[in-house]
């Protein structure tokens, strides 16, 4: 199966195996485990934040980081398409009480800084007090685009000036910096708090890092253990996200790359309309014109039987994520496929 449904799909390297295998471990609760401990230290130094703290999952990392800035009854300011607010379970609200505004988010992933100003609410006691903003890089909904420093840098002047704090959902933050080529301490320095995911493009089989001021990330790790996701002995998945940092950036150029032939072929067959611009980085979204005849799961279908696994992303509209376990005679066999079953 090519199976491009998402980078979720990714499956540990044998180097990751072999370092869960050797990995040395203690109860994290305690702060014992060496490998959790050395996955968080080169996560932040790598940021250039203060300190990192390892939760299961990017949907904890933003619930955790959002609980630890706001409290009750506070309000954060994020996009209209963003996975936290789209899909994370309304965890922000159903348990933490977050009240969120949500601006639209323009077709490059920004929210308009007009909009952001307008939003944020005066001293009044109808109002839910403002507290954060939220933004994605890479902006999934928005077709995996990228955040630029100069944007990001512009909305945390905005937060400093009404004294709110900027938290980024990077889960894909390594497919930013690669695509725009710059690092990505630069893309997370205007953000008080980042959580990036290492079960993403990285392949780590589980995990994420939320990074951040030490102050931040100490109330962050009472928040994850509240949470449930104190991990005791995890130091046998970290070791898996070490050697994702150590050995896995580099390489999503070559993901960037393969989405882009992918999306070369796929122009060329009638019946599919790429969305203008895809693929950014490692996610092609394209729609299925109503003309081919084909619906939604008539094409999943087809497509599976080729041996293709595509995301459903809306009605007759698709994502095709490239990762690391997809080759370069998979991008031909699934442009073949598509071209087969249109
Ligand atoms: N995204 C998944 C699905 O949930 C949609 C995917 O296949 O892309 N932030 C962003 C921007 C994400 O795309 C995701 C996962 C998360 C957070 C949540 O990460 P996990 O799945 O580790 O909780």
């Amino acid at each position: 199966m090519i199976d491009l449904r998402s980078d979720t799909v990714t499956r540990p390297t044998p180097a990751m195996r072999e370092a869960m295998y050797r990995a040395e471990v203690g109860d994290d609760v305690y702060g014992e485990d060496p490998t959790i401990n050395r996955l968080q230290e080169m996560s932040a130094e790598l940021l250039g934040k203060e300190a990192g703290l390892f939760v299961p999952s990017g949907t904890m990392g933003n619930l955790t980081s959002i609980l630890a800035h706001c409290q009750r009854g506070d309000e954060v300011i994020l996009g209209d398409k963003a996975h936290t607010f789209l899909n994370e379970a309304g965890g922000i609200s159903a348990l933490g009480g977050v009240h969120s505004y949500q601006l639209p988010n323009q077709i490059d992933g920004t929210l308009n800084l007009e909009a952001i100003r307008g939003a944020i609410r005066s001293e009044d006691a109808h109002f839910p007090p403002t507290r954060l903003i939220a933004l994605e890089n890479t902006h999934n909904r928005c077709g995996g685009v990228v955040l630029t420093p100069a944007y990001t840098r512009a909305v945390a002047g905005l937060a400093a000036e009404y004294g709110l704090r900027l938290h980024i959902d990077g889960a894909r933050l390594f497919n930013a910096a690669v695509a725009l080529g710059v690092s990505a301490r630069i893309l997370a320095e205007p953000a008080d708090s980042l959580t990036f995911c290492l079960s993403k493009g990285l392949g780590a089989p589980v995990g994420s890092v939320i990074v951040g001021e030490r102050e931040f990330i100490q109330k962050a790790h009472r928040i994850r253990k509240m949470l449930g996701g104190g991990m005791r002995q995890a130091g046998v998945l970290a070791a898996a996200g070490i050697v994702a940092l150590e050995t896995m950036i580099d390489r999503l150029a070559d993901d960037h790359a393969r989405a882009k032939r992918l999306a070369k072929c796929l122009e060329n067959i009638p019946g599919l309309a790429l969305d203008p611009g895809s693929p950014h980085t490692n996610m092609i979204f394209l729609n299925l014109v109503p003309e081919t005849g084909l619906s939604t799961a008539q094409a999943v279908a087809r497509l599976k039987d080729h041996n293709v696994l595509v995301g459903v992303a809306g009605s007759r509209r698709f994502r095709l994520v490239t990762h690391c376990w997809i080759s370069d005679e998979d991008i031909d066999k699934a442009s073949a496929a598509f071209a087969a079953v249109l």
